[in-house]
């Protein structure tokens, strides 16, 4: 297999974080992720992911903290465990990375909630971790991010009677810190896309249990926000709230584990980012986790959006580099401070328009709605993969992403598709693709971006048989 011929591998097998797994057909793991697998940004000191991560743990001090669940996940693990269906599109190769048919790269910090909710060790926890994902290459996408999953269960148990149970968590609630910010949440709690689990919770339950999740994670970015402020404060300069004052809304999302399910958004240079989801938890989840009789809420955000809120780091890339001028920029001791762009580099666009091969498949391209694994509804198969040597796999909008990634490394920040086109008697599709290179630490040449762009349309090309327009 000549794609992971490299010295640490033997025929056959890949090895990864020092284990060694035999390698099939469902393989898709690429070497530059290989190469950056284990970096544990999410731990390193003084990195801004560490920083912003022990900032919302702050938040949730009788949590317990795991920090280091090794990212190799089963299968069952990332999806099965979760209830995914059989063909929910998260589990296709065209999102995730498997290592092997029954083990893949984790997709989200979700992939240990059975586990750490069977040991039971607390009501409430945190799993902070890197994650793979196939997906769009733009400034706040990245193949591998940091993810931070959050849990607080209520044992009925515990209580003489539901209602007794309902009025703990009532005071939970009211203990809650209160904030002044006003958040945007039109849609009724239940929806006949998110419903009521009415064979499991009382509406009275999961009423409460929404409200306890939603105060918390409000407090929790007005918080860290109030942070960045105090430091800009500190700093001599006027907050970030004075320029623009934070904005963060509710929307209606779906997520097999958790039902009825919330995406937290937080307005971002002129849009609105995602910044987490969450939930009430699926409770046959639970009972597969031993614990039927705990009811509770979960959550999982994306800490690199996070983190580039509130350091005001412009592009992804940022947090993989290893540049001094960017990580003597902060620290865990003392205020929040804006990051300073030490450079801005030229940008190189090119185009690259294509006729796709003629086929019956349909081509699927990231739009919000499906660009993320676990948020999509359930629909589609799972894409086997291609078994013959003839017929060139169908292309996935994540395949150009990934070759594009491979290819130029850090030298990629966007990847756009800029025109779709089906000639109506050849009833053959065209693409358009501009990309966008630009590195984050000097300044590409016109040959430099010639040659990747070159690359990337001779793989287009040979793995994809697309004819260049
Ligand atoms: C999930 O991964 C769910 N497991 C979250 C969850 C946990 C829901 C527990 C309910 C209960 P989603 O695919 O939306 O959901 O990802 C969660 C967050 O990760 C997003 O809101 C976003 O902040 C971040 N994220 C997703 N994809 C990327 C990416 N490619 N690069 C950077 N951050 C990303
Ligand atoms: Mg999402």
């Amino acid at each position: 297999c000549r794609r992971y011929a490299s010295k640490d591998v033997s025929p056959g097998a890949l090895t990864i974080g020092g284990h060694s797994y035999p390698i099939d057909s469902w393989t898709n793991v690429p070497p530059n992720i290989l190469a950056q697998y284990g970096r544990k940004l999410h731990v390193q000191s003084d990195h801004p992911l560490s920083i912003t991560r022990q900032l919302i743990a702050s938040r949730f001090p009788s949590f317990r903290n795991h920090d280091s669940l090794p990212g190799v996940v089963t299968v069952e693990q990332n999806f099965d465990s979760l209830g995914f269906t059989p063909d929910h599109p998260g589990r296709n190769r065209t999102d995730t990375y498997y290592i092997n048919q029954s083990t893949l790269l984790r997709t989200h910090t979700s992939a240990h909630e059975v586990d750490v909710f069977r040991a039971n060790e607390s009501d409430g926890y945190t799993i902070s971790a890197d994650v793979y994902r196939r997906d769009a290459v733009d400034k706040s996408h990245y193949p591998i991010f940091h993810q931070m999953e959050g849990a607080l269960t209520w044992d009925r148990k515990a209580f003489a009677s539901s209602e007794a149970c309902i009025q703990q968590i009532t005071k939970d609630f009211e203990a809650l810190p209160k904030h002044p910010l006003v958040v945007e949440d039109p849609n009724p709690t239940y929806q006949p896309s998110n419903p009521l689990q009415t064979q499991y919770h009382s509406p009275e339950e999961a009423e409460i249990l929404a409200k306890h999740l939603k105060r918390s994670l409000e407090d929790m970015v007005v918080t860290i926000f109030a942070e960045a402020d105090k430091g800009l404060a500190a700093a001599g300069h006027r907050s970030k709230s004075e320029d623009e004052p934070l904005k963060v809304r509710w929307v209606e999302a779906f997520f097999p584990h958790t039902s009825p399910s919330w995406e937290l958004e937080v307005w971002w240079q002129g849009d609105w980012l995602e910044v987490l989801g969450c939930g009430v938890i699926d409770q046959p989840l639970l009972i597969r986790a031993g614990q039927p009789d705990r009811i509770g809420w979960a959550f999982g955000l994306g800490l690199e959006r996070l983190a580039m809120l509130l350091f005001g780091i412009p592009d992804i890339r940022l947090f993989w580099s290893t540049d001094k001028r960017f990580l003597s920029q902060f620290s865990e001791d003392g205020p929040i401070r804006r990051f300073q762009p030490f450079s801005k580099h030229p940008a190189a666009p090119r185009d690259v328009s294509f006729w796709l091969p003629k086929t019956d498949a349909p081509i699927i391209t990231n739009t919000p709605a499906t660009a993320s694994t676990a948020a999509s509804p359930a629909g589609g198969q799972p894409t086997e993969p291609s078994t013959s040597d003839q017929a060139p796999p169908a292309f996935h909008e994540n395949d150009l992403m990934e070759i594009a990634r491979n290819v130029a490394g850090d030298s990629v920040e966007d990847v756009t598709l800029i025109d779709d086109f089906t000639h109506p008697k050849k009833q053959r599709r065209s693409l358009c693709y501009r990309i966008t290179y630009r590195s984050l630490e000097r300044t590409l040449t016109t040959e430099e971006a010639n040659r990747m762009h070159d690359h990337i349309t001779r793989e287009l090309i040979e793995k994809y048989r697309v004819e260049i327009r």
